[in-house]
């Protein structure tokens, strides 16, 4: 890591430690703000087939899983109010990860154990046995923190509406005296290894190096910790919400989380850690040695701030698990608000989760793709359709027929060569940085070229999804943007022009994009997943009936709109 970048790194961790307030806990605390329920519910911003509960404040997702038919999904939940605080785990049912309805919430502070809080955690579901909750409880005001364990009530309701929490054995694992037990949470779903244990991690800190320690159990009850952590990482701060699979290096199939293969060459594994000082994720692709409890990330990932990402917009405290049913690994992820806790207190609600994605090793095996779930497509009505339309310098063509507040687009655009392709400088190491400097006005090459979503009639308001290329020594470099600067009239919101770039063959002379739109969401994925940035936006004008979308393309070299498709969205049932 280069020195200035280091030195930013520390500050930033120090300066986040002493702005919580020495509680090293992360979620901003508004204590006045923390109970107080809005009277109504404001839908201008809420979304119509993204999950959000009917109201309040949600953050992380937990213990997604799918058992005996129905999937799970639970979530970091304040029932009192929009702002973060009387955590709680929401709980919601579905038979189609997109359909919702909404339980009562199945862990609460009820036990000395987590008087102060039920945060993060996983599921696992043992066999023959049932699923078993492994989740963080918080002991005192201090923020130290514990894990427990809950098991349903009662496994033949096929909601598993209520959980308990054996006070015999809890809290299961406590944090040894030479650990910080205020940076030790967020257990994983556990994976059973061949040598006859039960294992999973949870995320902490010593000083500033994050790591994921490893647990292992023969019973599930009573957990030994490793000697070392399977993983650690210098100067990347607090490991929140750790997660570690297993891919196969061939096909889209996802495995079960206790699939060991790396003998075979079959099987990689992915770690992800959330870093709580920048509040964005990592991960990387290696090999997990069972054997030394041991895992290693290959030398083609990078590990630590510069490594890659699940998506390069608002997407944190991910989770993923095996859906049984369909072989597929699904992840599910918290985004968070962009405008202040003052409108989130007005709107009643804030947070909601990224729709569910298909996870799995591309090709090459350097990095994940992700698509979002089949299930989506059934909300899709009303197709509208362009081909093979050219887009010169300067072209905005609007496509008209779709509520285009709440829709799906998928489009690849196309363009016959790359010799316009602007020289990439090797000191734009940073893709938000370069988004910034050529926007979507910026004149260009190759690009830019995208879509303007949620845009109003005379473009006061747009929030542009789109890609440039340049030309480096040995190769073309692509630039993916979703810029929320122009999203909103409204000023005091955070606005910033996520961006990432995409590691994609340009062979073929084509780039493919999908946004998902859906009124404070444009959630896109580029060149079929590989890139993927996640926006929350909040127009004034470009509202309902008023909100637009457009194909465009600002660079010199012509364009053509080869393929594109785009539905109206129905609204999913939340309740
Ligand atoms: N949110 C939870 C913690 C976790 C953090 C508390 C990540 O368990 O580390 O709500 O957003």
């Amino acid at each position: 890591m280069a020195l200035p970048y280091c030195l930013t790194v520390i500050a930033v961790f120090s300066l986040c430690v002493i702005c919580n307030n020495g509680v090293e806990a992360f979620h901003e605390i508004y204590p006045d703000l923390q109970s107080i329920s809005a009277r109504t519910v404001s839908k201008i911003h809420r979304t119509g087939y993204h999950f959000q509960p009917h109201r309040n404040w949600i953050n992380d997702p937990n213990g997604p899983m799918y058992y005996n038919g129905v999937y799970h999904l639970f979530y970091q939940y304040n029932p009192k109010g929009a702002v973060w605080g009387n955590i709680v785990w929401g709980h919601s049912v579905s038979k189609d990860l997109i359909n919702w309805k909404e339980l009562e919430p199945a862990l609460y502070p009820s036990k000395p154990f987590d008087k102060y809080g039920c945060w993060s955690g996983s599921a696992t579901v043992l066999p023959g046995k049932g699923p078993v909750i492994l989740y963080t409880g918080v002991i005192n005001k201090h923020s130290n923190e514990v894990q427990c364990y809950a098991i349903p009530e009662n496994t033949s309701d096929p909601f598993l509406r209520k959980w308990i929490k054996p006070n015999a054995i809890n809290p299961i694992i406590v944090a040894e005296h030479n650990m910080n037990g205020s940076v030790f949470r967020d257990p994983t779903t556990a994976w059973w290894s061949e040598d006859g244990h039960w294992k999973m991690l949870i995320g902490g800190r010593s000083k500033d190096r994050g790591m994921a320690y490893l647990y292992r159990s023969k019973d599930f009850v009573k957990w030994i910790r490793a000697k070392h952590p399977i993983h650690s990482a210098a100067s990347t701060g607090m490991w929140e919400c750790p997660d570690f699979y297993p891919v196969s290096l061939k096909g889209k199939n996802g495995l079960d989380t206790s699939v060991v293969g790396n003998r075979l060459n079959r099987v990689k594994h992915v770690l992800k850690n959330s870093l709580d000082v920048t509040r964005y994720e990592y991960y990387t692709i290696g090999t997990y040695f069972m054997n030394e409890d041991r895992y290693i990330p290959d030398n083609t990932s990078e590990d630590g701030w510069g490594g890659l990402r699940y998506d390069y917009g608002n997407f944190y405290a991910s989770k993923s698990f095996f859906d049984p049913s369909k072989r597929r690994r699904i992840l599910w992820s918290w985004a968070n608000e962009s405008d202040s806790k003052e409108d989130d207190v007005k709107k009643g609600w804030a947070g909601i989760q990224a729709i569910p994605r298909t996870v799995w090793l591309d090709s090459h095996g350097k990095q994940l793709v992700q698509w979002p779930v089949e299930e989506l497509n059934s909300l899709r009505e009303k197709e509208v359709k362009i081909n093979n339309k050219k887009l010169k310098k300067g072209n905005y063509v609007e496509v008209k027929g779709i509520t285009a507040a709440q829709a799906d687009v998928e489009v690849t655009f196309s363009f016959s060569s790359l010799d316009k392709a602007e020289t990439f400088d090797s000191r734009w190491v940073n893709a938000q940085d370069l988004c910034a400097q050529k926007g979507s006005k910026v004149e260009g090459g190759v690009g830019p070229f995208g879509l303007l979503t949620l845009a109003s009639k005379n473009l006061e308001e747009f929030t542009p999804v789109f890609f440039r290329i340049f030309k480096a020594p040995n190769k073309h470099v692509v630039l993916m943007c979703s810029d929320a600067r122009s999203s909103s009239l409204k000023r005091e919101l955070y606005k910033p022009s996520f961006a990432g770039f995409v590691d994609v063959d340009l062979a073929h002379k084509k780039l493919s994009l999908r946004s998902l739109i859906d009124h404070s969401v444009v959630e896109s994925f580029g060149a079929g997943g590989r890139t993927n940035i996640l926006s929350r936006v909040y127009p004034t004008l470009a509202i309902k009936k008023n909100a637009h979308l457009f194909v465009f393309n600002n660079g010199t070299e012509h364009i053509t709109v080869e393929k594109l498709k785009a539905w109206s969205m129905k609204s999913a049932r939340r309740n």
